[in-house]
């Protein structure tokens, strides 16, 4: 409209239209008497459900537009819990989207899935190309700034499921010898880093604890609480009847960030961690794991 000034002219041009127009929307509706207005119709369409399931379907808003926040837990190994990574709502369109394929988990090495008895949980692959995978993708590498290049892959993003009783044994996500690619490059990846996204929260315990991610001693010094610090998403685990390390609440949207390989991309042990039993309820979240190439060809 800029530029365009209302002169009488442009009113007078512009109001055989507007009448219409406002009928059409069913305002003018609103402003008749009783017995005029079932000339109208004035039901608005109820707007469409947001939904990602299509491929084709575009994002309902702007991916850029997250608003989620970080707190550091521990800066070596370098920990961040990550509030509102994923809204309630993608949380739960990312679940409808992986939901039909869960099958066992597996842990892949040397490009061949194994199934091992430490983790009974299922999993499910997250197409990278819809767009909300996409979407969920570009924010994580947008989170991980110059530290991910923009030719480095994400491995293929998996939601996993535990139901009452399952759990997965204390792991590390990266690899002691670097993979092969298997697109036939000879390139060599591992896990530079990780997130875990909680997606469905509904269950109690079923905590991913880490257990040499100590935040204990700098808490007993400012003589706080953890649980209190961190608002009850973060407390202390428990290994063998000792405190140890930290454990984190599963909290829909909420997801942890780690780093996995040093500066040479040797793995670092301390970020161990492991997925607690689930007592009542299902646990779901969201695997992303960017990939970091190693010399290799
Ligand atoms: C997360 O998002 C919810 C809903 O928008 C908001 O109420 C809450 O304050 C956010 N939490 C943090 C820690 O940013
Ligand atoms: C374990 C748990 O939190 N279960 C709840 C899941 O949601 C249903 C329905 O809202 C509740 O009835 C369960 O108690």
């Amino acid at each position: 409209m800029s530029g365009l000034t209302l002169t009488p002219k442009v009113l007078f041009l512009a109001l055989p239209l507007a009448i219409p127009a406002a009928l059409w929307s069913g305002r003018v509706q609103q402003l008749l008497p009783a017995h005029l207005q079932g000339y109208f119709s004035s039901t608005p369409a109820a707007p469409a459900p947001a939904t990602f399931r299509s491929a084709l379907d575009p994002l309902p808003y702007n991916c850029d537009d997250h608003k989620y926040t970080t707190e550091i837990i521990s800066l070596d190994p370098l920990v961040i819990y990550i509030n509102n990574f994923t809204t309630k709502r993608e949380a739960e369109e990312l679940v409808m989207l992986g939901e039909a394929d869960f099958e066992d988990s597996f842990i892949s090495r040397d490009g061949t899935k194994h199934k091992v008895t430490g983790r009974t949980s299922s999993s499910a692959p997250l197409e990278p190309d819809l767009p909300l995978v996409t979407c969920i993708l570009s924010r994580a590498r947008k989170f991980m700034g110059t530290m991910m290049q923009p030719w480095e892959p994400f491995s293929m993003p998996q939601l996993v499921r535990y139901y009452a009783g399952q759990k997965y044994d204390l792991h590390t996500d990266y690899w002691t010898s670097h993979q092969i690619m298997n697109d036939g490059s000879g390139r060599r990846f591992n896990r530079i880093a990780s997130f875990f996204v909680f997606l469905k929260d509904n269950f109690t315990e079923g905590e991913t604890i880490f257990p040499y991610v100590d935040v204990l001693d700098k808490d007993r010094e400012r003589g706080g609480d953890l649980e209190e610090l961190f608002k009850g998403k973060v407390s202390r685990g428990m290994e063998k009847g000792e405190q140890k390390g930290v454990k984190f609440k599963p909290i829909t949207g909420n997801g942890i960030f780690w780093v996995n390989l040093d500066d040479k991309g040797v793995g670092d042990r301390r970020v161990i961690h492991g997925g607690l039993p689930v007592k009542d309820g299902v646990k779901i979240g969201m695997n992303i794991w960017p990939r970091k190439f190693y010399g290799g060809v």
